[in-house]
């Protein structure tokens, strides 16, 4: 089945309600080749559901894995920010703990994580679906299981290649479907005294900054941390410590140990505070996301008529970044070839593709040095300043769309 309804809330089984509704939308990763620009294409519709039990936000809708990730084509080696930014964690984790030997990183994509990994003289093992690019890491030295990772898969890796001491996930927690499998998967390959940090984008963020672009059917949940605390409360692990950091508009750092592991430190005061800041922000009430559709409406309302009057005063507009977020924006926000000439983007896996639903063509960044556009309309907003300085020379100007309209 390519799509099945979620009927009950994925940590505790309640009953959920709709809380926001954005129709149907095409799959964020699917730019179609050009031979599919001809096909009828797939649309999924696309709601945000709330648990009032625990808080939980998840996606109405669960398309199946095989049709989102066997032909992926993100890859995040091509920002040298989230370079930078995976050389941070690794360093970080590193230092916690100089023992450790050997890691395994489920959605392990292109091997960028655990390249830093292998510097140290970590043991590495990438567990990843998207089949050509986890024969790419292959290639590149990085060991990488063409899988989804689950409690079965677990159990084999935890036979063949023994237990690990470190389960990094960065940004793929929020894409598995069923939490128990996962969890009792990471128990199963993690030794006694290991950890698992993983990193998700952070609700809070996504709510007070508008974040809307962030939800599309890859994305299964939207985590707070209270959300996070209801979940583990059912498995074998505990929430450590967690840190607030910027990556995709806002995102937590997540260390998790075995609860007999009594070596490690809980830092109950820092979790409780988190859970303050949540109930003041109104993350665990139903209203919040109700008046969540209308800051998008505000949002809608500000940035489309901006784009409109430039072109009727003949500027040109391209689109920078091919991001799945990117596709959420302008399939919903209705902005089409009306507006934008044409996308660009580093990944050579989307150039010459086409976007879905609006079928904007993806060319090679440098092209902008030839067309010569008047503005860019930065998609990939969460690195425009990685972005806006590589293209310093760049003579037009850049059009920031999160978290607030910008332009520089
Ligand atoms: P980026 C991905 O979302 C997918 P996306 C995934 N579902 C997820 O959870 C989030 O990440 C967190 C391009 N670019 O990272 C590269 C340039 O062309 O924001 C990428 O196509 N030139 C796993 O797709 C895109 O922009 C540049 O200089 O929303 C950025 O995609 C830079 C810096 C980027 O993720």
């Amino acid at each position: 089945m390519e799509i099945k309804t979620r009927k009950k809330c994925a940590i505790c089984s309640s009953p959920i309600t709709t809380v926001l509704n954005l129709g149907f939308m095409p799959l964020a990763n699917h730019l179609l080749l050009p031979s599919e620009l001809a096909l009828k294409e797939k649309k999924y519709p696309l709601t945000l559901c709330f648990c009032l039990r625990c808080g939980l936000l998840q996606l109405g809708q669960i398309v199946s894995p095989d049709v989102m990730y066997k032909d992926y084509l993100y890859v995040p080696s091509n920002s040298k920010t989230l370079l930078n930014h995976f050389s941070e964690l690794c360093e970080e984790i590193v230092k916690f703990n100089p023992k450790y030997k050997f890691v395994v990183d489920v959605g392990s994509n292109d091997g960028s994580l655990l390249k830093f990994f292998k510097k140290h003289g970590f043991k590495v093992l990438g567990v990843d679906p998207a089949q050509k690019i986890a024969e790419a890491a292959n290639i590149s030295g990085i060991k990488t299981l063409p899988f989804c990772f689950n409690k079965l898969q677990a159990k084999q890796i935890s036979k063949k290649f023994g237990k690990a001491d470190l389960v990094t996930a960065t940004n793929v927690f929020a894409h598995i479907e069923d939490l128990y499998d996962l969890y009792q998967g990471v128990d199963l390959l993690l030794a006694p005294s290991g950890i698992c940090v993983f990193e998700v984008s952070y609700l809070a963020d996504m709510i007070q900054n508008s974040l809307f672009d962030s939800i599309y059917h890859e994305h299964l949940y939207y985590f707070s941390v209270g959300s996070l605390l209801k979940l583990f409360e059912k498995t074998n692990f505990e929430i450590f410590n967690i840190e607030k950091i910027n990556m995709h508009g806002g995102s937590l750092r997540v260390w998790l140990k075995k609860k007999n592991n009594k070596k490690i430190k809980v830092k109950k005061d820092l979790l409780k505070s988190f859970f303050l800041d949540e109930e003041r922000k109104g993350l665990y009430q139903p209203s919040t996301f109700f008046s969540f559709s209308k800051k998008i409406e505000k949002l809608r309302k500000k940035l489309v008529p901006l784009l409109l009057s430039l072109r009727h005063k003949k500027k040109s507009i391209v689109g920078f970044g091919a991001p799945a977020k990117g596709n959420i924006l302008l399939n919903y926000f209705g902005i089409d070839k009306k507006i934008l000439d044409y996308i660009v983007d580093s990944t050579s896996y989307k150039q010459f593709r086409y976007t879905p639903g609006n079928h904007l063509q993806v060319l090679p960044e440098e092209t902008i040095y030839i067309e010569r556009p008047d503005y860019l309309l930065v998609l990939a907003w969460n690195f425009s300043d990685e972005i806006v300085k590589k293209h310093k020379n760049f003579k037009g100007k850049f059009i920031l769309p999160m978290p607030k309209i910008k332009i520089v």
